[in-house]
């Protein structure tokens, strides 16, 4: 008897695997599934949140193959990004070079694990082939209106001197290297992702295959307010102020007004007086300070008087204009109406400049008369000081109110999204060139199609320091106008790596097309991606812009899907101690090295089996070995089972230890079918092979005579089947060695047949119209489905439905199953 010798084992069939091509992914008439996991960036090393990413990625594709359908299961780089970057200037390495080889080194270890990728779509987001049609897409954009340039204050990270986007600012710091963010004024490219905001706030109900928790992350990312814009008259002016609000019912308690300190209106008012040095000085000092800071509860509230005044249009009262720190420009229409009595943002910004407080809604049960002085109110309740609304309910009074100035010409329902523009250019190198030229005469060019890649040049400085490195590369910056032919330039700025990967799902279907980034046809046959799988981390940033890519792209009549991605899986992290894997934490545990000790197949079994996909994995190296020793188990079981039992003991009768063990060969197809298909619930498949291969040891230890040798191989076949998703190179091994020519992987998956699966058993009639046609045996514990199942099976019954339809069937648990068919 050989022994369980993994390593020869999985290098063998990945080998056999790879000059089989038993992965790629042909045009069958088989039905479509798309199996994918987000790609990697290329850093060199995979870690375990890639081992289960994949892992549970391949259980999912193998698992749908093995059910008929044509899966595809890509993979490919997400290869662009400051690391490469980083690395030139550190190491005097090209970034192309650097980021070569580390694919080469990842692309080696990820072949250890015997993953059933189809290589030959293999794509890497860096490669000209590849980032021609990222240029080529954001041409789309512009020349529809959605790529457009403008100047305004922007995320500056000081540490890696590029821009970020909102996105990419986490809690005031950079979300790659956590600098403190500053603002900075800066011309920039952006992606019109607001005029998508209804949309893909809309869509999220479509996604019903997607975690409540990501739906909703998105939403409050979406950020949509409805309230109204309402006009202030500036006095002694024929200007406006106009606000947005979401309580337009407290208009009547506005006491003053702030604007922001960039508003542009400002510099305009204050032009000539005394206050124009302080407010100077006051807009300086909040320059460098994040939306976050200026509009955190903690931070204290700051302003200044401008010495100009509005009039309230609804009460014609006259109250003071101010700035301060906690309005912002590029929100709402970046200047607001203070109710103090009914925000406290606002209460605590008057209390310290002793303006006064109106409130204008009293709750119902609040004696008169209502004050209001540390603790704003923002419940309902009856209007008051607000003329002749007063005695309304506030809910009443915000449409009274909405509907009056909508009359009056004086304000307008409304609504805001806190989205804002997608900010995609970046101060860097390693990137797609945005392909645009700027002529002295022309202004503005795109890159004609043709021209298209825009390569980023070799001659380069990288130094980490001051402008964008394109700009010190003269063979790439110098250029002629496509318009004009005259002298032009280059724009420097590259795009941000998350442009490159809110296409490449689509790519995939279409790796090689030099025409189109992706064939039309094509996208209609494999999209939406049917279950997609990654970290809970791009909750917000990458599944938000890919959904707002589709939804463009198909506007532009590129493609015809709505939305990307059908079901999302998130994985939760692999932990060890309590606590992510972290170099930092000096917690690491190298896949390759698990690999080599205990093998791959074990590797995988573990990530699988520790816990749910969804749920944190606590690292345990118990449970590796215990994974371990369940596969050497299993080898033995089949080589025993295969060497010792030739003997035959007939098939017709069936002693009750057989039916026992045909009891738990389809009741475990049915357990593990259930738990793969409807909650991925891969640790309680597993288990469920367990005591299979527990059962099966038992039955193979009774007395020879006693053991059925093909239910003994129908049961070994069963757990290989079973496992073939899990531990694909040791049942594939055993597979072939039990005889099989063909490849496990290309089985079908076991069906479980559910008249075998009884155990206590009822007699039940089954009557067609009132007519008993058939008394079956049956399990006592099946549920109603399962019931109607096995009835539709029966010939009989079959017999007396055939050509009718079924108007309704009536079960009684145990007794009955009746059919009106007509
Ligand atoms: C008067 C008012 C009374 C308000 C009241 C609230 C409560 P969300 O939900 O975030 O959309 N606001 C409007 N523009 C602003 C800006 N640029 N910077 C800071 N604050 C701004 O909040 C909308 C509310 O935030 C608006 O409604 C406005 O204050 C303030 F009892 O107007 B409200
Ligand atoms: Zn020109």
């Amino acid at each position: 008897m050989s022994t369980y010798d993994y390593q020869t084992i999985e290098g063998k069939w990945q080998d056999r695997w790879r000059e089989q091509q038993l992965y790629s992914t042909t045009a069958s008439e088989k039905p479509k599934y798309y199996a994918l996991e987000m790609f990697p960036y290329p850093s060199g090393k995979i870690h375990m949140g890639h081992v289960r990413n994949y892992s549970i990625g391949d259980v999912v594709a193998r698992y749908k193959n093995m059910q008929g359908y044509e899966v595809l299961h890509p993979m490919g780089w997400d290869a662009f990004g400051l690391p490469a970057e980083n690395a030139a200037i550190q190491n005097k390495v090209h970034p192309n070079a650097w980021t070569d080889k580390n694919i080469t080194e990842m692309k080696v270890q990820l072949s250890k694990l015997g993953l059933s990728y189809d290589w030959n779509r293999e794509l890497s987001t860096c490669s000209p082939e590849y980032y021609r049609w990222t240029q080529w897409i954001f041409l789309q954009f512009y020349k529809h209106g959605l790529a457009y340039k403008k100047e305004s204050r922007v995320n500056w990270c000081p540490s890696c001197e590029t821009v970020l986007a909102n996105e990419q600012v986490v809690n005031g710091q950079c979300e790659r290297c956590d600098s403190h963010v500053t603002k900075e004024m800066l011309n920039q490219w952006y992606f019109k992702i607001t005029d998508y905001a209804e949309k893909l706030l809309q869509d999220l109900e479509l996604l019903e295959g997607w975690p409540d928790k990501v739906k909703t992350m998105q939403e409050n990312w979406i950020g949509k307010s409805t309230g109204a814009e309402i006009d202030f008259p500036i006095a002694e002016t024929d200007m406006h102020l106009k606000v947005f609000t979401t309580r337009p019912d407290t208009v009547f308690g506005t006491t003053c007004m702030v604007m922001a300190p960039e508003h542009p209106y400002v510099s305009q008012m204050i032009k000539g007086t005394e206050y124009e040095e302080p407010v100077k000085a006051f807009v300086h000092q909040l320059q460098h300070l994040s939306d976050i800071e200026r509009t955190s509860t903690e931070t204290e509230k700051e302003g200044m008087f401008i010495g100009k005044h509005c009039i309230n249009p609804l009460n014609n009262e006259r109250i003071p204009i101010y700035i301060a720190n906690y309005v912002l420009a590029d929100y709402g229409s970046g200047a607001i109406m203070v109710v103090p009595a009914h925000d406290q943002r606002d209460l605590d910004f008057v209390n310290k400049y002793n303006e006064k407080v109106t409130p204008v809604i009293k709750p119902v049960d609040a004696d008169e008369p209502y004050r209001v002085d540390q603790e704003a109110y923002d419940g309902n309740g009856i209007m008051i000081n607000s003329g002749k609304y007063n005695g309304m309910e506030n809910e009443k009074a915000f449409d009274a109110i909405c509907h009056d100035i909508e009359n009056h010409g004086i304000g307008r329902r409304t609504v805001t999204y806190r989205l804002r523009d997608w900010l995609l250019s970046r101060q860097r190198y390693w990137g797609a060139p945005i392909p645009i030229i700027y002529c002295e005469s022309c202004g503005i060019v795109p890159v004609k199609d043709e021209d298209l890649p825009v390569k980023l040049p070799v001659d380069i400085e990288f130094s980490g320091k001051g402008k964008s490195p394109l700009t010190t590369s003269s063979s790439f910056l110098k250029t002629k106008c496509p318009k004009c032919d005259g002298v032009a330039t280059r724009e420097t700025d590259t795009m941000d790596t998350f442009v490159d990967s809110s296409w490449y799902f689509l790519r995939y279907t279409d790796p090689n097309n030099e025409k189109l980034p992706f064939d039309k046809e094509k996208i209609s046959q494999w999209l939406p991606v049917n279950q997609y799988i990654g970290g809970v981390e791009h909750a917000i940033l990458h599944l938000l812009y890919s959904r707002f890519f589709v939804k463009v792209m198909k506007d532009l009549d590129l493609l015809d899907i709505d939305e990307p991605f059908q079901n999302l899986l998130t994985q939760g992290m692999v932990l060890k101690n309590g606590a992510k894997m972290s170099k930092s934490k000096d917690n690491v545990v190298s896949p390759e090295e698990i690999i080599s000790q205990y093998g791959a197949d074990t590797a995988r079994l573990f990530v699988l089996f520790a816990a749910p996909p969804e749920r944190d994995l606590e690292w345990n190296d118990q449970g590796v070995e215990g994974c371990y020793r369940f596969l050497n188990r299993v080898w033995r079981l089949v080589q025993e089972v295969d060497e010792q039992h030739k003997e035959k003991r007939s098939m017709d009768e069936v002693s009750e230890d057989d039916k026992m063990i045909i009891y738990k060969i389809h009741s475990t197809i049915k357990k593990v079918t259930d738990d793969i298909e409807l909650r991925f619930n891969f640790n309680t498949a597993i288990s469920a092979v367990m005591e299979l291969v527990n059962e099966l040891y038992k039955y193979k230890a009774m007395d020879k005579e006693k053991i059925n040798s093909r239910l003994l191989e129908e049961g070994v076949e069963t757990v290989l089947l079973l496992m073939a998703p899990f531990a694909p190179h040791m049942t594939e091994e055993l597979w072939s060695q039990l005889g099989n020519k063909d490849s496990i992987h290309h089985h079908q998956w076991p069906k479980a047949d559910l008249s075998k699966l009884i155990l206590e058993t009822v007699e039940i009639i089954v009557q067609v119209n009132g007519k008993v046609k058939e008394k079956m045996i049956i399990s006592a514990d099946l549920s109603e489905e399962e019931i109607k199942e096995i009835v539709w099976s029966n010939d009989k019954v079959k017999l007396s439905i055939d050509g009718k339809d079924i108007k309704k069937v009536i079960i009684v648990p145990g007794k009955l199953v009746n059919i009106v068919a007509k």
